[in-house]
């Protein structure tokens, strides 16, 4: 009885197995097939390496952090180290000097996912030539400058292409951003088509300008001031497994003075600035919280691929324009931090925004997937770049690269790869060698060599493994290989842009190639 008992469970189970295995391959054809990822795709600007919390930071990022404990964090993704730069790449998956400031010859994402059945939607700074519902944004919300008076706007906003007259009062951009998303999101839910979405919040791009009761929990925050935080950030970074190598933190750069040199008044002020640079970002977490929110009472948290990721490292150009004592949640002020608060977003990396140095190219990038990722809390130390992210994109989406824009134009070769394999616990074939250049800083990375240059020069070569805070120059040591990767980037060079290296006058090919119209610059780089 025993036996017959026990045989008859048995073949219950094996039948109950049998069922269960079928209706996994059913359902999962089905969703392979209908049920394609929406896509979150959120940039900040001029956010340095290690300043959320989640990256060894002492800004407080609650939803950033949540995100990452459940998704997946990069320990070595790179942007443009400049705005419009990464922008223009993040769009096109091609490199600036070829896709340049018009996008000319390239598909954006949006136009890719727009043809392949995507709602494609977006808010925040454009910061490029022509309009996003041009370049495959069914809609739009945001700034087409680079910069903006956060609480006033300017008279680059726009909803759609209709100028948007910012309210007098009660106005946030980064809040407005997430308004706006949050708008689109319901206003698009019953399209029964997957949406991606593109969030380019400006913050914490100067002129820093956050809530006053944001701006109030940061008092005393930073007040051991940057050679103290500098030490501390970094020993985080390392205990948070975000260090591939065991590589020293970067000295205090000469043109930063100590602290303890500085007069009281002049600590308060300092400190004072990365006060509001971090309300500013705490705010970003905040927004990205209720954008999150709105998702999951949509019923799409689990099918949606989120990223995150910064355009630029941290920014050392001392731009105050007004007196310091205008405090940073008034709308007539506009202050800045700069290079010694930069230098500590950067930790623990050398040089920053605009520099191809470590400092001015590694960004957080967060990944959450729920559906894909299902083990939280990695970190991958695998290479990657901006231009990537339009590979990505197109092959989660199951989309095909158009062989036109939406402008009619043919389709170059798209640059990067997907990092898909990677989100799945696997590993991809990277691109290499990969490329970098803005004005006269430039640099090539191929596996574990880095060539780098700063201002004007000279090359200076190191090994990645060993030494990504670029301490030990090797360039004499191994001359040949630094030669042979000069040369590599000067060929890179002309047959990307056009033109051949002219240092900083090559501030006109960051316009793109040589068929790319020139337009005067809005303000904010
Ligand atoms: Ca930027």
């Amino acid at each position: 009885m025993m036996e017959n008992g026990s045989s008859r469970e048995a073949e219950r189970g094996l039948a109950a197995a049998i069922f269960f295995v079928l209706i996994c391959a059913w359902g999962g054809s089905v969703n392979a097939a209908a049920e394609r990822p929406n896509i979150v795709l959120i940039m900040v600007d001029d956010m340095g390496f290690s300043d959320l919390g989640c990256y060894g930071g002492e800004v407080d990022t609650p939803n950033l952090d949540r995100l990452a404990s459940s998704g997946l964090r990069f320990s070595q993704f790179y942007n443009g180290a400049k705005c419009s730069q990464s922008r223009s790449m993040l769009l096109t998956g091609r490199y600036f000097t070829e896709a340049g400031m018009n996008l000319s010859g390239s598909v954006t994402i949006a136009e890719a996912l727009g043809k392949a059945g995507y709602t494609t939607l977006m808010t925040g700074k454009w910061h490029l030539q022509s309009h996003p519902v041009d370049l495959g944004f069914s809609r739009y919300f945001g700034h087409l400058s680079g910069a903006t008076n956060f609480f006033h706007g300017d008279n680059s906003f726009r909803l759609g292409k209709e100028t948007f007259k910012v309210p007098k009062q009660g106005f946030y951009t980064t809040d407005a951003n997430t308004d706006y998303a949050i708008r689109f999101l319901e206003e698009t839910k019953d399209s029964r088509k997957p949406f991606f979405l593109y969030v380019a919040y400006n913050a914490p791009h100067y002129p820093l300008m956050a809530h006053k009761e944001d701006i109030e929990k940061y008092r005393g925050r930073f007040s051991e001031g940057w050679d103290v935080l500098r030490r501390k950030r970094y020993k985080r970074v390392k205990e948070l497994g975000l260090l591939g190598g065991d590589w020293p933190l970067t000295p205090r750069p000469k043109n930063v003075p100590s602290w303890d040199s500085l007069s009281e008044k002049d600590r308060k002020w300092e400190a004072y600035t990365m006060e509001v640079y971090a309300a500013m970002i705490d705010r970003v977490d905040q927004n990205i919280g209720r954008l999150m929110k709105k998702i999951d009472s949509l019923g799409a948290s689990e099918n949606t691929l989120f990223m995150f990721l910064s355009d630029n490292g941290g920014c050392p150009f001392q731009r105050t324009k007004t007196k310091r004592d205008v405090p940073g949640h008034l709308p007539e002020s506009y202050i800045t931090y700069h290079t010694p608060w930069a230098n500590l977003s950067n930790t623990p990396f050398r040089l920053y925004k605009q520099n191809q140095h470590e400092g001015g190219i590694s960004t957080p990038l967060i990944v959450h997937w729920p559906r894909v990722i299902s083990k939280g809390g990695n970190i991958t130390h695998s290479m990657g770049h901006i231009t990537d992210l339009m590979a990505t994109c197109l092959e989660v989406a199951g989309a095909k690269y158009p062989e036109t824009n939406n402008r009619g134009q043919k389709a170059m070769p798209l640059r990067g790869s997907s990092l898909a394999p990677i989100f799945r616990g696997g590993t991809r074939q990277v691109t290499d060698p990969v490329f970098f250049h803005f004005s006269s800083n430039r640099a090539v990375r191929s596996g574990k060599w880095k060539l780098s240059w700063a201002g004007k020069g000279p090359w200076e070569l190191y090994n990645m493994d060993k030494d990504r805070t670029e301490l030990v120059d090797l360039s004499g040591k191994f001359a040949r290989r630094a030669q042979e990767m000069a040369a590599s980037w000067e060929q890179w060079f002309k047959a990307t842009s056009g033109g051949t290296f002219k240092g900083k006058k090559n501030r006109k090919n960051n316009k793109g190639n040589k068929n790319n119209k020139k337009k005067k610059p809005s303000e904010g780089e």
